[in-house]
């Protein structure tokens, strides 16, 4: 043990206040916990329905259920960007998006269905909506966003947690999640082109969740 400690702290450079340090980081990994435990609340919530309108039309709305914690280098660059301190206190009530959760649907009319479904529940509480689908980035971006506060029943207490779910289709997921590797490469030749060409891709990846959302109702109207 005093060796690992060794590898984290030199000796010969311990801080002055190390039981502050020490103290700092369990109530870092205790927040991260509470975080993981909304999430959790959140996906079986997301689970629930899926399995329920699975019964009712014969068909699973939600693909795929995906869930993150927030980086600490990535928490600590939001909140340094923003010129806040990197603080307990400043996580809880400056960032919305530490605890994600990602539902991925086939088609967009799912989205709006499972989110209204997911907000008629009367434990959950809307802070925000961002509809990057009716209002896409300029970049060509494109997701439905909720920020809600959900209860987590904890051994002494009942806390609201804050909670990120992001709404996409599958193809809009593909889009995000290539354009999100792109962004953070360092050297790529002819960036502007590479951006022009995936702002094309994410309209037609829009045009296309269209196309297939009509071509299912007319699967389902002939349907015998
Ligand atoms: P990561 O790595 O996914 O955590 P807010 O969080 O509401 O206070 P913000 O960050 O402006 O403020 O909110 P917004 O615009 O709703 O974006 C939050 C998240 O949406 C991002 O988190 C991404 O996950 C996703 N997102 C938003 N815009 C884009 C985009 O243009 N491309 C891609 N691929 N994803 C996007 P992080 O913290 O940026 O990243």
């Amino acid at each position: 043990m005093e060796q690992d400690l060794n590898r984290i702290i030199p000796s010969n450079n311990i801080p002055p206040d190390i039981d502050g340090v020490f103290n700092k980081v369990k109530m870092f990994s205790q927040l991260m916990t509470m975080y993981n435990c909304a999430i959790r609340e959140v996906q079986t919530k997301f689970e629930v329905l899926n399995d329920d309108l699975s019964v009712r039309n014969r068909r699973n709305p939600i693909e795929m259920i995906k869930t993150r914690i927030k980086s600490p280098q990535s928490i600590a660059e939001k909140l340094q960007r923003r010129g806040l301190d990197v603080t307990y206190d400043s996580i809880v009530n400056n960032l919305n998006d530490v605890a994600g959760v990602r539902i991925i649907c086939a088609f967009v009319d799912d989205i709006y269905a499972v989110a209204e479904m997911f907000l008629r529940q009367d434990d959950i509480t809307l802070v925000e909506i961002k509809d990057y689908i009716k209002n896409p980035k300029p970049n060509g971006y494109r997701s439905y966003h909720m920020i809600i506060d959900v209860p987590v029943f904890f051994a002494d207490r009942k806390q609201m947690m804050r909670v990120e779910v992001q709404f996409r289709t599958i193809a809009m997921d593909f889009w995000a999640s290539l354009e999100h590797q792109i962004k953070y490469k360092k050297s790529i030749e002819s960036p502007d082109k590479i951006f022009a060409e995936l702002k094309e891709c994410a309209d037609t990846i829009a045009e296309t969740d269209l196309k297939m959302m009509s071509i299912r109702e007319k699967i389902i109207f002939t349907e015998s």
